[in-house]
């Protein structure tokens, strides 16, 4: 098994969190975003949006962080992080959706003006930033009324669904409005708690 990605990258750490999750480990390819080889022919060649992660297996070759971790958990032995409960299943892909549609897009408008941007000696736009904090603060005020009765997003166990959350939570957390995690008690445990796990931890070193 062969993955290409970066280990700073938000969809990368979604795949090594859940190879970490299952105890595997792939052969790690990695795409250096800062020179662009993300947009290079050999790599667009593999995947036609030029981002990464992509991932090869067995003569399967995909794309998309989130159809990724799917896959692994479907094929790899060790634990399960899909739940086998209808109810709780059904949770675990309501908690991806929301990620994909309402938290990350927020979350990543402030970590790109407040992160990257000034590692790259540019002004953040805080229109942006503004947009990103309401954003962020309506998805997670949901994430914590549901958190207050449930140890994790689709229920009592781990599932994709955390694993979606995290590497958002992990850059928002390490800017100026990571109080938009610390604020929200139940988002607060529940954040300390998955981000304690050896597998994360492996992730982000
Ligand atoms: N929907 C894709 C998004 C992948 C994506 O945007 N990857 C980012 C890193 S997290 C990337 O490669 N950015 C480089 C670029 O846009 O050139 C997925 O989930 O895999």
């Amino acid at each position: 098994m062969k993955l290409y990605g970066n280990p700073m990258s938000t969809c990368t750490r979604k795949v090594l969190t859940t190879l970490a999750e299952k105890g595997h480990e792939a052969q790690f390819v990695l795409i250096d975003l800062a020179k662009g080889q993300q947009k290079s022919p050999e790599y667009m060649a593999k995947q036609p949006f030029g981002v990464v992660p992509y991932l090869e297996d067995d003569g399967l070759s995909m794309y998309e962080s989130r159809a990724i971790i799917r896959y692994l958990d479907a094929k790899l032995a060790g634990p399960k992080l899909t739940p086998s409960d209808l109810p709780s299943l059904a949770r675990m892909e309501q908690w991806i959706s929301i990620e994909h549609s309402y938290f990350s897009p927020n979350a990543m408008g402030i970590v790109m003006e407040l992160f990257f941007k000034p590692m790259r000696g540019l002004t953040p736009d805080m229109d942006k930033v503004n947009k990103g904090r309401d954003g962020s603060a309506r998805a997670l005020d949901v994430a914590d009324r549901a958190l207050m009765s449930q140890a994790h997003l689709a229920g009592d166990k781990f599932s994709l669904a955390d694993i979606c959350w995290m590497p958002y939570l992990q850059y928002l957390s390490a800017t100026p409005h990571g109080n938009l995690i610390t604020e929200r008690p139940h988002v607060k445990s529940w954040w300390q708690r998955i981000s304690t796990r050896p597998s994360w931890k492996k992730v982000v070193g």
